[in-house]
């Protein structure tokens, strides 16, 4: 039996709380929390008011996967193609980002949590960037879990970053380019140091990947649920906890292989 803790609240203890009983619990989350809109949308919300809900949807996610043993969570807060939006909701995107950080850093200390950011900082303004190099620097010691948000991210710049500097290296005489491998582009991909992506979760009722974590969701399972980001609790990723365990995990392999082990 789990110990009960604080962070735990009355609404999800009883359908959360036996997890330890599960065969795998995987190393690193990814979220793509869509539906933040529709959720606003659907309640004759504020345009905007979908995404600062959705913010809070966030904490008590971080706190169960504290708890259950989860080493990193990777949440996708904004895209490279969210620059596309209107100029108003993008700016509400900016203003929000800032301001989570900045909310976001008592709990980092509270509960230990190292915080990364990924993604193309080129593009911020550099009061954002400083607060996110800040926040990286402050937060970097702590070892309960990583909280990576990626911001103005996509899989596909990740992995043109990546070739780009190992082209670099083989201009430079540094690499042979029959060296280039897996392994190599790994060291330059976005979180290429911390375990690979086995459950990646996407809220929102749509089945696409969109551009987020490509390469490092190469083996993970995939799940999706029609609960729009802001809905979305302990309670539902329990639920899929317990499924990841279950799923024959086959890396390419037959089940006899599997079975076999
Ligand atoms: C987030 C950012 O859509 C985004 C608006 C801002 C908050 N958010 C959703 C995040 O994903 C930064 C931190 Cl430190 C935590 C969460």
């Amino acid at each position: 039996m789990i110990k009960q803790t604080s962070v735990e609240t009355a609404a999800h203890s009883d359908d959360t709380k036996n997890i330890q009983h599960l065969a795998s619990i995987p190393k690193h989350i990814a979220i793509i929390m869509d539906g933040n809109n529709r959720y606003a949308t659907a309640r004759a919300m504020p345009k905007g008011q979908g995404h600062v809900m959705g913010k809070d949807a966030l904490d008590p996610i971080v706190e169960y996967c504290l708890q259950v043993g989860i080493k990193v969570l990777t949440v996708f807060a904004f895209s490279s193609e969210n620059w596309q939006r209107p100029a108003e909701e993008v700016a509400l995107l900016m203003r929000l980002l800032t301001a989570t950080i900045y909310e976001q850093m008592p709990r980092m200390h509270k509960y230990h949590i190292r915080l990364r950011f990924i993604g193309d900082r080129s593009q911020l303004a550099e009061d954002l960037r400083d607060l996110m190099a800040d926040a990286e620097a402050k937060t970097a010691h702590f070892d309960a879990m990583t909280l990576v948000i990626a911001i103005s991210y996509g899989g596909q710049w990740d992995i043109a970053n990546a070739a780009r500097q190992l082209a670099q290296q083989v201009e430079s005489g540094q690499l042979s380019a029959e060296q280039v491998n897996e392994t190599q582009m790994n060291a330059y991909m976005q979180l290429g140091d911390l375990p690979a992506v086995d459950m990646l979760i996407r809220t929102g009722g749509e089945y696409r990947i969109s551009n987020f974590l490509l390469w490092q969701s190469a083996y993970a399972e995939l799940f999706f649920t029609d609960t729009l980001w802001p809905q979305f609790d302990a309670t539902e990723l329990a639920m899929m906890l317990e499924q990841f365990a279950q799923r024959q995990r086959r890396f390419g392999k037959t089940s006899e292989q599997i079975e076999s082990c």
